[in-house]
């Protein structure tokens, strides 16, 4: 396409429009917690599309990922040494179209060793599974395809302790036509393992026990909610995702334009994903959550705040 003569940012904003697209997002409530090192609230609809390079006539989505440790104060009692990508759990929902060349810069400035290994397809040297030692950078490369939702994680071994500490995010390629508007969301399910018998003692959804029972997510009522959903629990073979009082359409992986089923719990086992969509109809407070209940009780636990526009605006 005629990308020289419309330039690179003018073909970058037109690959997408604002996130998300055309969709009302409510005001986001006051969550100052100087405590906490990034805001769950704004990370669920923090998309990074990187930066677009043009090189010897190619054009290139750059992401830049770094590794480090991070202590997190999970509640008032407990602060755990997590290993973190861009300084949160989970990392960067990096973010590409089907078909691009994506180049995503990984530097470990953590003590031990680490990699990203992608979901998706891409040639064996791009599969992420040679350990990147400390102070070290590497560069994986490769055409993202398919369009959905791909999760991305270290692969250095103990996997399970890699992941479980924190190393983990989405890849979502989208497909060459866009999905309708919607507000768009990320929800990514983990759980943590606090003194290494290989059990979890909290869960999350986005780093932080119970961050969304406590501060509800605002969303408007009768308007579509796309959720890209993860599951990286580690430890515990699979978990049920499930919302109260309404219905959701399934996209299994996001590897769809249309929906697989509708139901309103699914289960999904470590490293699924999959793009749920449902609007409410009637403002109010709505759960969401896990329907193992121990892992929900143990922090995997949130609520939708269904507003009106009505009430927004008066
Ligand atoms: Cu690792």
């Amino acid at each position: 396409m005629g990308v020289g003569v419309m330039g690179l940012a003018a073909y970058a904003r037109s690959q997408w429009p604002k996130n998300p697209p055309l969709a009302k997002i409510p005001p986001l409530p006051d969550t100052e917690t100087p405590d906490l090192s990034f805001n769950p609230m704004e990370l669920l609809r923090d998309f990074d599309y990187g930066t677009v390079k043009q090189e010897n006539g190619r054009l290139i989505r750059e992401f830049e990922v770094t590794a480090n440790s991070h202590t997190l104060q999970l509640n008032r009692a407990i602060s755990f040494v997590t290993w973190s990508l861009n300084g949160r759990v989970p990392g960067p929902t990096l973010r590409a179209k089907e078909g691009e060349t994506i180049r995503i810069i990984f530097h470990n400035e953590d003590g031990h060793s680490h990699t990203l290994h992608f979901h998706g397809t891409h040639p064996d040297e791009m599969d992420g599974i040679k350990p990147v030692l400390h102070g070290e950078s590497t560069i994986y490369e490769f055409e993202a395809k398919p369009y959905g939702v791909h999760p991305y994680h270290c692969h250095v071994a103990p996997v399970t302790r890699h992941i479980s500490k924190g190393l983990y995010g989405l890849l979502i390629i989208d497909p060459p036509e866009s999905r309708p508007p919607a507000d768009e969301m990320v929800l990514v399910m983990g759980g943590y393992d606090l003194d290494n018998n290989e059990k979890n003692d909290l869960y999350t959804f986005n780093g932080f026990p119970n961050y969304y029972r406590d501060h509800p997510i605002p969303i408007y009522q009768n308007q579509l909610v796309r959720l890209y959903l993860l599951n990286m629990i580690e430890y515990d073979p699979a978990v049920t995702f499930h919302i109260h009082a309404n219905i959701f359409q399934v996209y299994r992986t996001g590897r769809s334009l249309t929906p697989d089923e509708e139901t309103d719990v699914i289960t999904m086992g470590t490293a699924e994903r999959h793009i749920l969509e449902f609007s409410y109809s009637d403002p109010g407070l709505y759960m969401f959550h896990p329907h193992q209940d121990f892992i929900a009780e143990a922090g995997c636990m949130g609520f939708f705040e269904v507003r009106s526009h009505q009430t927004e605006e008066s």
